[in-house]
């Protein structure tokens, strides 16, 4: 029988990686989007169109309890990955209390909708939660791992507190077969224009190409452990083949820092970062998180699971997407980019 899988959060980064994996394997694929102004499914362009789509689109939103419900009831996945949330860290700390109804809350509507369908239903259904390296925040230790004790930093860290912690409660309370991925940063050349390693490839590449002159950052020193989106999904689909649930981190293990991204970008197109970016305290946050460095050694041994692309790899594959963008942008006469005067 052909497995159903839904995914939340699947116009994102890691939704449209995780629909093309478990289209790959053969899954009858249904994503939640929820609606807005304007399409928003960009990512995922190539799974919904033409006559035969591989991803069945569903409106929904993690605020709304019964329509989750009544979708999961409609649907009887076999497999759910709740990827949704108020994602951006900065952000979470000028939308506090919406991060923490979706980021947080949210995962709460999905599990009671589950666990009510668990009952009529005879085969387990299993969960994903997307959990954070940024529940670490403030870290204790180095390299975090799975024992690491959490201490978040932001409305965003905290919210994915308490995702992480009410899944595992119901995965003790109600035996639900549910696991919390605790990824560290990862990228890609569909990675949101407001994170960093993005805002960094987009900028330099259109810097290169006349179209943009400078680049506003904030904290340069930052260190973050960045891996490629689409090797991560891969872990996600991993965690819920294994007989019993539990919870891994994902990460790289190699420690970069935000003005190494910035070197390597740019002398990728024959520049230097110095000439181009300037800091800017409105990018600096009222809580920083200065280092995240996973040991995913759990992830290598019970999953097999091991990251493929290089640092220097995924820099690489972001640049070049971006600096073909800004090429048909500027074949197209058009400068499609609006400026990102906003904080993020
Ligand atoms: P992303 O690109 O920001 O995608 C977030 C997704 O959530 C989008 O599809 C968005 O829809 C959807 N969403 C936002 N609010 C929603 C709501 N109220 N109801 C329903 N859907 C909503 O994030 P990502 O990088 O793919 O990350 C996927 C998940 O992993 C997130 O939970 C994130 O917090 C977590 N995570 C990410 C990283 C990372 O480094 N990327 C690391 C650890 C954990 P729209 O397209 O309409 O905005
Ligand atoms: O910032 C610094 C910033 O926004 C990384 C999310 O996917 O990963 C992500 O959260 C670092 C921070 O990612 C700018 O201060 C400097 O120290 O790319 P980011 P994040 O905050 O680590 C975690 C694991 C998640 O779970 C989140 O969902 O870079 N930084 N200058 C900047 N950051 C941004 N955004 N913009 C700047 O101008």
């Amino acid at each position: 029988m052909q497995r159903r899988a839904l995914i939340t959060g699947v116009t994102g980064q890691d939704g449209s990686y995780l629909a093309e994996l478990l289209v790959s394997k053969g899954y009858a694929v249904h994503g939640l989007r929820r609606r807005s102004s304007t399409f928003g499914t960009e990512r995922i362009e190539h799974l919904i169109r033409g006559n035969d789509p591989c991803v069945e689109l569903h409106y929904g939103d993690l605020s709304d309890a019964s329509g989750l419900a009544r979708l999961i009831r409609q649907i009887r996945p076999h497999e759910v990955y709740n990827l949704a949330a108020q994602s951006h860290v900065r952000v979470s700390f000028d939308q506090p209390a919406y991060t923490a109804d979706v980021t947080a809350v949210g995962t709460l509507r999905i599990l009671e909708a589950l666990r009510d369908v668990q009952d009529d239903t005879s085969e387990q259904i299993r969960f994903y939660q997307a959990s954070s390296s940024e529940m670490y925040g403030k870290v204790v230790e180095t390299p975090q791992k799975e024992t690491t004790p959490f201490y978040p930093r932001s409305p965003y860290g905290v919210a994915k507190v308490y995702g992480h912690w009410i899944t595992v409660n119901y995965r003790e309370s109600y035996d639900l077969h549910a696991s919390c991925g605790i990824l560290f940063n990862h990228e890609s050349p569909r990675r949101g224009e407001t994170f960093v390693t993005r805002k960094i490839t987009r900028a330099a590449a259109r810097i290169k190409l006349g179209m943009q002159e400078k680049l506003h950052l904030g904290n340069l020193d930052a260190k973050r452990d960045w891996g490629f989106a689409g090797d991560y999904v891969e872990a996600m689909w991993l965690m819920l083949q294994q007989p019993q649930a539990d919870d891994y981190v994902v990460a790289t293990n190699e420690l970069h820092t935000v003005r190494e991204f910035c070197e390597l970008t740019f002398s990728r197109l024959g520049l230097d970062y110095l000439d181009f970016v300037e800091v800017d305290p409105r990018y600096f946050r009222p809580a920083e998180v200065d280092l995240l460095l996973g040991d995913a050694t759990k992830a290598r041994t019970t999953l097999d699971w091991t990251p493929r692309v290089s640092f220097q790899e995924l820099v690489e594959m972001m640049v070049d997407g971006d600096l073909e963008l800004a090429r048909r942008e500027r074949n197209a006469g058009g400068d499609t980019i609006s400026q990102h005067r906003m904080v993020a």
